[in-house]
């Protein structure tokens, strides 16, 4: 790692001889995947960019030129070389760097991502605020083929491309999304790959251009325009160009003769300039190379064999639901399944596999998903949405106007509901709950376990209208399974225990948590309920007023924020009934956005685990007077107080 170990900033690259970089790259590849194989990351994106990444940093002036890296899964060799090599190894833990670009992190993290296809517009405004405010530094995106799917880099490009502005968009195109990236603008890029279409007309213009004798001027003329229109039929520039984009490429993105004077010459380029670079997802490590679909965001992994260093010893939620789903597609031929660029994430694939006919894989164009499953609902099919949490939230006006406004029967598979752990503050699933429990027509489920999800997903594809379940990323329970899944009751909570001095309101997977935390109450005396709420929308407000009324205490737990979300729906509901005698705590996630961590880690931190749970009611037994004359039969209450609660006041 002699190389490696001498960069502590693009300067140090610069005096490094080009005829080094090769060997510099193979440092930083082992780097990546010596780390990688230990804490789990985006091996095969990260091994695909080693060498642009290294021809950008030396041939621009960074930090004062920007790159914009769109999603930023692939910028890892850009925080080698930017002063974090000697933090690498924390790379996704606790404390430890990001995953992703975080402009908190380092001056080289222009903009903070994780998302797909926000590079381009965020670059682009980027261009326009040197515009406005000087700088005269370059712009530039490195933007990858699947996020070209997405309609926001469209956006961003027909913008940037109409203003004629100084800007660089390096199109990073390795065929892929995360899975094989689909649709027509992926063709379009892929028919230069082959050239085999291009090369016969190029072959057939130059046999007709050698049958004409004597080509005068005009004649040359046009044969240079024919030319040009035959390769625009074929190669990707005629796209780019009708956007305003100066076309150059496509380059091979593993070698750096072609990358270097190919780049040096572009940033000199005026105007909106798009550089096309091929390069190869798991570059350099077999095993990615491969399976650079498991390879994408892998966990940790044996480096030897590639394979996952841990086996999971149950089926996941995910996995659950898509069995569910694929049973009831089974007995219902109306029900298709739709996912945006996540066949393998949703579990999807086992649908496809069985029915596929019936599977559609959008791109990453999550707002086109949710529409163009209101347009199959509008027509008779059971459209299923599987989508990760926080990539829904791109289509929040797509759920409220195309699909809730009509009560299309839509359902919404939600995965990755909660924490996620190590990918972070851009993609826990916190703000679900709050940002659909106040779509009117929607129903909100969220399951305690495994079985009650079968029949949460059940209950989405029979219901008639827009209907989403929730689930978490992660092993199941290990719960004993209904033979069938059935729908249940919509709007009817679950009563696990009855209490008369404290009511726990949970929702999704913390249920089992807080009845562990009510038993342990319990057993110091403290009569404890617990309602497994099931839907967040409509709320079993008839369930919950009535344990409410009962209790002196009240406590909702949810693993989503607190802000608007099912707690919220819990005390809108109480105030609704005029229950107004209660002191109340919402537990949940803050008002900020949660760091990268295990997800225990996590749930600890923030009070969701039984221990959690059970602090956070002692801590209101503790801080609230109780007035024993007006609120009968709590006398339990009060001696656990002053039975040593050294909260209490
Ligand atoms: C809005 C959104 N949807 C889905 C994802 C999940 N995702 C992460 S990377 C990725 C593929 C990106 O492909 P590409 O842009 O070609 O970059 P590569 O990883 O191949 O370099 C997807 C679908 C995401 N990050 N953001």
């Amino acid at each position: 790692m002699a190389l490696l170990k001498s960069i502590n900033s693009p300067a140090d690259l610069k005096r490094i001889a080009p005829e080094q970089y090769p060997a510099l790259a193979q440092e930083i590849r082992e780097e990546i995947l010596s780390v990688v194989s230990h804490v789990g990351g985006h091996l095969a994106s990260n091994l695909g960019v080693v060498e642009l990444t290294i021809a950008l940093h030396s041939i621009l002036d960074t930090p004062k030129d920007k790159i914009v890296w769109d999603t930023s899964n692939q910028a890892y060799t850009h925080k080698l070389l930017t002063g974090r090599r000697e933090r690498f190894h924390t790379l996704r833990q606790y404390g430890g760097l990001s995953g992703f670009c975080k402009r908190e992190e380092s001056e080289y993290d222009t903009f903070n991502a994780g998302h797909a296809g926000t590079g381009v517009s965020a670059a682009y405004g980027m261009v326009e605020a040197r515009e406005l405010l000087g700088g005269g530094h370059k712009m530039v995106c490195v933007v990858g083929d699947g996020a070209l799917t997405a309609g926001m880099t469209l956006e961003g490009l027909h913008h940037a491309g109409g203003t004629g502005k100084d800007f660089l968009v390096v199109l990073n195109d390795n065929q892929m999304s995360i899975s094989r990236n689909v649709g027509a603008i992926s063709s379009y890029l892929n028919r230069t790959f082959t050239g085999d279409f291009y090369t016969k007309i190029r072959e057939e213009a130059a046999h007709f251009l050698e049958a004409i004798p004597h080509i005068g001027g005009d004649m040359k003329k046009f044969a240079r325009r024919a030319e040009e229109l035959a390769k625009g039929v074929v190669l990707p520039g005629l796209l780019f160009e009708e956007l305003g984009f100066r076309y150059v490429g496509p380059i091979d993105g593993h070698n750096f003769e072609h990358l270097l004077p190919s780049l040096h010459n572009v940033v000199k380029l005026k105007g909106p300039t798009l550089l096309h670079v091929i390069t190869k997802k798991g570059l350099g490590y077999e095993p990615a190379m491969k399976n650079s679909v498991w390879f994408h965001a892998c966990p940790a992994f044996i480096k030897e064999t590639g394979e996952p260093a841990k086996k999971a010893v149950r089926p996941s939620y995910t996995t659950i639901a898509v069995n569910t789903l694929v049973k009831a597609a089974r007995a219902d031929k109306r029900i298709v399944a739709i996912t945006a660029a996540m066949c393998d994430g949703t579990g999807l694939n086992a649908f496809e596999k069985e029915f596929p006919n019936r599977l559609y894989d959008v791109g990453i164009a999550e707002q086109h998903a949710v529409t163009f499953a209101a347009g199959l609902a509008a027509q008779g099919a059971r459209p299923v949405v599987a989508m990760y949490s926080t990539f829904l939230q791109r289509a929040y006006d797509q759920v409220v106007h195309d699909v809730a406004t009509q009560n299309l029967p839509v359902a919404f598979c939600i995965d990755r509901g909660g924490l996620v752990a190590e990918d972070g503050t851009t993609h826990h699933g916190a703000f679900d709950y709050a940002y659909l429990r106040h779509v009117p027509n929607m129903v909100v489920m969220a399951p305690k376990d495994e079985n009650e999800l079968q029949h949460m997903v059940k209950t989405s594809v029979t219901h008639d209208g827009p209907a989403a379940v929730r689930y978490p990323r992660g092993v199941s329970l290990g719960v004993a399974m209904d033979p069938e899944p059935v729908a249940l009751p919509v709007g009817k909570g679950e009563l696990l225990a009855d209490g008369t001095d404290v009511a726990v309101i949970a929702v999704g997977a913390p249920v089992w948590q807080a009845a562990q935390a009510a038993e342990r109450l319990r057993r110091e005396g403290i009569s404890t309920a617990v309602v497994n709420a099931r839907f967040v929308k409509p709320l079993d407000a008839e369930l919950i007023t009535r344990i409410a009324k009962r209790v002196r205490y009240l406590v909702t737990v949810e693993e989503g924020t607190r802000m608007g979300g099912f707690g919220s729906a819990v005390l809108e509901a109480l105030s609704d009934a005029g229950v107004t005698h209660l002191t109340t705590k919402l537990i949940g996630l803050p008002d900020w956005y949660v760091e990268q961590g295990p997800q225990d880690l996590l749930r600890e931190k923030y009070g969701l685990t039984a221990e959690g749970i059970y602090q956070g009611v002692k801590d209101l037994l503790g801080k609230s007077p109780v007035d024993a004359e007006t609120v009968a039969g709590h006398s339990r209450v009060r001696d656990f107080m002053t039975a040593g609660d050294e909260q209490g006041s």
